[in-house]
């Protein structure tokens, strides 16, 4: 048993969560974790909204409406998405509301400045004398110091893509009042990743390489990072966020960008859940125990910082003193956990385009989860996910999905299984015949096993959509198998000998069947729970949370002979073509209106 700490990105509080994300980064952690917790292991997933940063100061600004009001909204929104996704996380909050989130992230900041990881710099910035404040980069607008493009914004550059620094601006205007912005001295932190990097980041990240936790695109996007690496600035000019400690002279309208903020946010919800468990000290655990393994799932654009940045903030803590709980004085200081695995995926896209909410290309939700399951969908994104490349959601291949892979294989084997018994048995697990078993164990059997057991190992090793693959493969060598054995000869058969094998035949159909319910609960929880139903007494109510080792030479115990089925009921539902056509035509009509 082991000890996981998972997290998955906190989505900004500025706007819907899509497909594309739940895709990326939240699907595939629930689906990791609810097998963990399958395998017997102590899981703790932990996720919130990221509630500062200048994205959401400009939208509130923008709408009118205060921004913890703004925040606010978004975080009740993006939850019940969540909710609709069966998405389930232990702890979830966010970083303006979690209770103890800007006494945490000051702490990290104190620690770094006090060990010389951050050190402050004096720097010219633009300031608007209209309304009085210096302006950070999304603020701005100018001409593009690479391309020239007149539209580029203080950060980057929406036609080059340039990685601008907003000194170099061409021309700027202030986005919040029209004015000419001036160029003026102002002090700001910045974290020395330099300096982290010799003080164990890069031994840490290399040993880790070594040992083949990562996957190829962090890898080749770290290992391009690492080659270059600067100190980052880390407090923005801003009335909204975390302030820079007070005592720091200085500091007044300045906080923490909100990269610095958001990780510690993990740290801070992970507080906010134990002290709700009555053991506000046990977030110690999960943060500062050796054995933890400490997991985050992101998209690629976020690899930089849980890869380097937050490692680095986190490893700048080590040992410090006042991370110590007070209550137990004098133990040895102990440090935090660096991540064990990242698992990054690429972006996900749909029917050929960038998922984009104002343009009208994305997938209605409400409209979705009245017509189509949660179950296709979880197991359609799972099946397609942006694992090594970038991918889509195309209507035709989720159809395809539904109808051919979970109806036609898996459930038509539960539903042609539990029908014949209905039929032949009473609705009961037929008992063997003799004493001796007829059946030797079927090499259709072992392969679905190895099918089944397949699923686990490439869910350790975060290869979601082989996993998913090994499912259907599983299903469909039952179905390989029960067509083989031919029980609706058997059961006919004058021969005593036959009519045994037929009731062998259907009870290890069964509990091969409850097998694949424990195997497809990860991926399509509240199918794999009717599919439980259906089996009535042949699916112990205390199997259902356990993975077990059922694999090719161990074949599934044998069912309580007479144990009672549950009603058979339909569990994938088929999606007809003029659906689907319906679907990508409004699609296309809904952004054709938004762009006329
Ligand atoms: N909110 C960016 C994003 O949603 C950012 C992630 C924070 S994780 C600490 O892509
Ligand atoms: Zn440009």
């Amino acid at each position: 048993m082991a000890r996981y700490l998972v997290t998955s990105a906190l989505p900004y509080a500025n706007g819907p969560i899509h497909f594309g994300h739940v895709a990326g980064a939240y699907l595939p952690a629930d689906v990791w974790v609810r097998h963990r917790r399958m395998c017997g292991d102590d899981v703790l997933f932990v996720c919130g909204t990221d509630e500062h940063g200048v994205a959401i100061t400009l939208q509130a600004e923008r709408e009118g409406v205060g921004y913890r009001e703004y925040v606010d909204r978004w975080h009740q929104e993006i939850g019940c998405t969540f909710e609709r996704f069966g998405i389930r996380f232990d702890a979830w909050s966010g970083t303006a509301r979690s209770p103890h989130h800007v006494e945490f992230s000051q702490r990290f900041f104190r620690v770094l400045l006090e060990r010389g990881f951050v050190f402050e710099r004096e720097e010219e910035q633009w300031f608007s004398e209209a309304s009085g404040r210096f302006l950070p980069d999304r603020y701005l607008q100018g001409a593009c110091p690479e391309c020239g493009h007149p539209e580029a914004r203080g950060d980057e550059c929406p036609k080059c893509g340039a990685w601008i620094e907003a000194r170099k601006l061409g021309d700027p205007i202030s986005l919040v009042d029209g004015s000419r912005p001036v160029l003026k001295r102002t002090k700001h932190w910045y974290l020395d990743l330099p300096k982290l990097l010799d003080a164990g980041l890069r031994d840490w990240y290399e040993e880790r390489k070594a040992a083949g936790a990562w996957k190829p695109n962090v890898v080749g996007y770290v290992d391009a990072m690492l080659a270059d690496l600067k100190p980052r600035p880390i407090t923005r000019d801003l009335p909204w966020g975390v302030p820079v400690p007070p005592e720091l002279p200085g500091s007044e309208g300045k906080v923490l960008y909100v990269w610095f903020d958001a990780p510690i946010g993990y740290v801070s919800i992970t507080e906010e859940w134990a002290q709700a468990q009555g053991a506000p000290e046990s977030w110690r655990d999960w943060w500062m125990d050796a054995d933890t393994r400490l997991v985050h799932f992101i998209g690629k654009d976020n690899i930089a910082f849980h890869v380097v940045v937050f490692p680095g903030m986190l490893l700048g803590q080590d040992a410090d003193p006042t991370w110590q709980p007070a209550s137990q004085a004098p133990i040895e200081p102990r440090s935090f956990v660096l991540p064990w695995n990242v698992p990054a995926n690429e972006f996900y896209n749909l029917q050929g385009r960038k998922f984009s909410t104002s343009q009208g290309w994305t997938l209605d939700m409400d409209r979705f989860f009245e017509r189509y399951s949660v179950d296709a969908a979880r197991f359609h994104l799972v099946l397609t996910m942006p694992e090594t490349a970038d991918s889509e959601f195309r209507w035709e291949e989720f159809q395809t999905t539904n109808n051919s892979l979970l109806a036609d294989k898996i459930g038509n084997f539960a539903s042609r299984v539990l029908q014949f018994a209905r039929k032949r048995y009473s609705g009961r697990v037929p008992g063997p015949a003799t004493r001796q078993p007829l059946l030797a164990d079927h090499e259709a059997l072992r392969d679905a096993r190895a099918a089944f057991a397949r699923v686990g190992d490439e869910l350790d090793a975060f290869r979601f959509r082989a996993a998913a693959r090994g499912l259907v493969q599983g299903f469909a060598d039952l179905n390989r198998f029960f067509d083989a054995m031919e029980p609706w000869k058997l059961v006919k058969s004058e021969a005593d000998d036959d009519r045994a094998r037929c009731a062998e035949v259907v009870e290890r159909c069964l509990a091969h069947l409850e097998l694949g319910s424990r195997r497809l609960a990860p991926f399509c929880p509240d199918a794999a729970a009717r599919l439980r139903a259906m089996l009535g007494e042949a699916a112990r109510p205390e199997d259902a949370g356990r993975w077990g080792g059922e694999g090719p030479d161990q074949p599934p115990t044998r069912l309580p002979e007479g144990a009672e089925l549950g009603e058979v009921g339909i569990l994938f539902r088929k999606i007809e073509d003029a659906e689907v056509e319906e679907e990508v035509r409004l699609l296309h009509e809904r952004a054709g209106e938004l762009r006329a």
